[in-house]
């Protein structure tokens, strides 16, 4: 049915119409009875393909990886069973900043407050409980409770996220569902970021002009969170302004355009690719873009630079030279600095980039992380998304050279393992025409391993490259123990039971160079499903700057308390 087809028009419609409206193609659903009906008006309504998770967790992470690509996401799970398993991926997306919209079902509402006892719950007779628990990772919490209100309430989680970039909540009555409802208006006031305070960002723009003005040596160190700005080009364009140097962030790789004169490499202290740690920690003027400063960032708070020298353009707000201004979005900010800053060329004239090189070694010697690592790069070009997990994949993914237009997904501040399997499919779900590329490791993949018969299920040709170092290296270099080994699993014939009797994904061995440059080969001529390549590498061979970053952050955890 479509949408001028429907007679009775529902909650349930509205919700999908707003969706829709608001340019996602596809929500991500697990099924429950108290969200069948939403699902059915979800399906009615049609304004966005209804696709399936295996389980809540996953749909979460889908979602999260969606909205990476698209913008924003949706998703809708059953009461507490679904909902609660699904937390971890809506801190995801809070913590990653993305607009993730949380749906979950809920109880009849007569039995709110009835004294009744529900299946799915923890037993007691109060409901509330799982919205109170959401509240924390949603910058929007809304309970619907009548169909008279659920227009705003629906709006209202909507237009916050998208303006937070933050994920949303809203929770529908398994019977209200399908109870009739007024259409949308508009869908500008949703979607339109507030209209900037214009004083307060001319008095940014001149503050950060005499901050730039007032200093020799300038650079721009670009952060995770521009990546809710979509666009590149407004950073592009500050760069060419200003005329400096420009280094990425190890949780913004591929936010800066590599094959750019400016770029000088990644930021991530004595981690650092190319000269990234030359100018930034020589400049006595740092524009960093939407950064986050975190332990794994700073290697462990060895790296940072220092506070007065920083100008902080985030997501919402501007510190420069001691002053906070808002009321506007990084957006504005970086256009407007575009059109005003002066040229301060010094940090880019007086720096190179050379970008890193990966090894290789003899095609039938036994593989290894640097071979493994320098042919997945070399089958990254403009069109592709490398969406790495953690452990070694961030630090191999770190040193790969990268075209203009290609991209780097990684959960550097939730850092949540098993987020990347299901991540990948929503980025390729969101953008079917580019190239899908996925490194993670056998630890990680055993959390959400299952999300790859999704993958077989839909068609969707995702090239998971599996490392199997048998067990948690990043976690035996940071601190090692009994706990870090894990099963050993044959991951490539997975696939065979994943495809069964109808599916398309290929499951595939490299243990030498050679292996998996034929696994490479057959994976990109595999169009109608994932392709799994396993990847066998010795425990100890992982990236040195994985055992360089790992100590210093043991280093950290690992500080004892100060007493008094
Ligand atoms: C853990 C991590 O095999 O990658 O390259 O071998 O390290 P590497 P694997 O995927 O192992 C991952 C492992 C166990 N972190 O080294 S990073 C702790 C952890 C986490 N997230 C969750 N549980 C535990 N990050 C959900
Ligand atoms: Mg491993």
């Amino acid at each position: 049915m479509t949408n001028s087809t429907i007679k009775t028009y529902t909650i349930g419609h509205y919700l999908s119409e707003r969706l829709g409206q608001i340019g996602l193609k596809h929500h991500f659903a697990v099924a429950g009875d108290f969200n069948l009906v939403l699902l059915d008006q979800l399906l009615e309504e049609g304004s966005t393909k209804q696709i399936y998770s295996c389980n809540e967790l996953n749909c979460g992470y889908t979602a999260e990886g969606y909205a990476r690509a698209n913008g924003a996401a949706a998703m809708v799970v059953t009461f507490n069973v679904g909902a609660l398993s699904a937390i971890n991926a809506v801190g995801s997306a809070y913590a990653e900043s993305q607009p993730v919209i949380f749906i979950s079902g809920g109880p009849n509402t007569n039995d709110q407050g009835a004294g009744h006892i529900l299946h799915h719950t923890i037993g007691t007779t109060e409901y509330g409980y799982q919205a109170e628990m959401v509240r924390h990772v949603t910058c929007a919490t809304e309970v619907i409770r009548s169909a008279e209100h659920a227009p705003k309430q629906i709006d209202h989680a909507i237009r916050t996220a998208l303006r937070l970039r933050k994920p949303a909540y809203i929770e529908i009555p398994c019977n209200l569902a399908a109870a009739p409802c007024s259409r949308p208006g508009p869908v500008s006031s949703l979607l339109a970021e507030a209209t900037p305070d214009k004083v307060s960002l001319d008095a940014a723009i001149k503050a950060a002009c005499t901050f730039i003005e007032t200093r020799k040596n300038v650079a721009i160190l670009v952060g995770s969170r521009v990546r809710t700005m979509g666009a590149l080009e407004p950073i592009v364009a500050l760069a060419d302004r200003i005329g400096c140097a420009v280094t990425v962030m190890s949780a913004a790789k591929s936010f800066f355009p590599e094959d750019h004169p400016a770029f000088r490499g990644v930021y991530w202290g004595e981690v650092s690719t190319g000269s990234a740690r030359d100018v930034i920690e020589k400049a006595d003027g740092v524009i960093c873009l939407a950064p986050i400063f975190n332990d794994y960032a700073t290697v462990g708070w060895q790296s940072e630079p220092d506070a007065k020298n920083m100008l902080v353009a985030d997501l919402t707000e501007v510190t420069v030279d001691g002053q906070s201004f808002a009321g506007f979005h990084l957006g504005a900010f970086i256009k407007a600095l575009s059109e005003k800053a002066p040229n301060r060329p010094a940090s880019r004239e007086n720096s190179k980039f050379t970008p890193p090189v990966i090894p290789s070694s003899a095609p039938e010697a036994p593989l290894t992380n640097d071979e493994m690592a320098r042919q997945i790069n070399a089958m990254i070009d403009s069109r592709t998304t490398l969406t790495a997990e953690t452990g070694d994949s961030w630090f191999n993914s770190s040193r790969m050279t990268l075209p203009g237009g290609a991209r780097v997904e990684t959960e550097m501040q939730w850092g949540s393992i098993g987020w990347s399997v299901p991540a990948a499919l929503g980025t390729a779900y969101a953008e079917p025409d580019r190239q899908h590329l996925l490194m993670v490791g056998d630890g990680s993949f055993q959390l959400t391993a299952q999300e790859v018969a999704q993958m077989v299920r839909y068609e969707v040709p995702v090239i998971i490259f599996l490392i199997n170092n048998r067990g948690y290296v990043i976690e035996i270099k940071i601190h090692d123990g009994p706990y870090n080994y894990i099963k050993n699993w044959d991951y490539a014939g997975l696939m065979q039971a994943f495809n069964a009797e109808d599916g398309k994904g290929l499951g595939l061995h490299a243990r030498t160079g050679a292996e998996l440059a034929d696994a490479i080969a057959k994976a990109k001529a595999n169009k109608k499903g994932p392709t799994l390549i396993e990847c066998s590498i010795a425990t100890e061979d992982c990236t040195d700057t994985l055992v360089r970053w790992g100590k210093k952050v043991a280093g950290a955890n690992g500080r004892p308390p100060h007493l008094g």
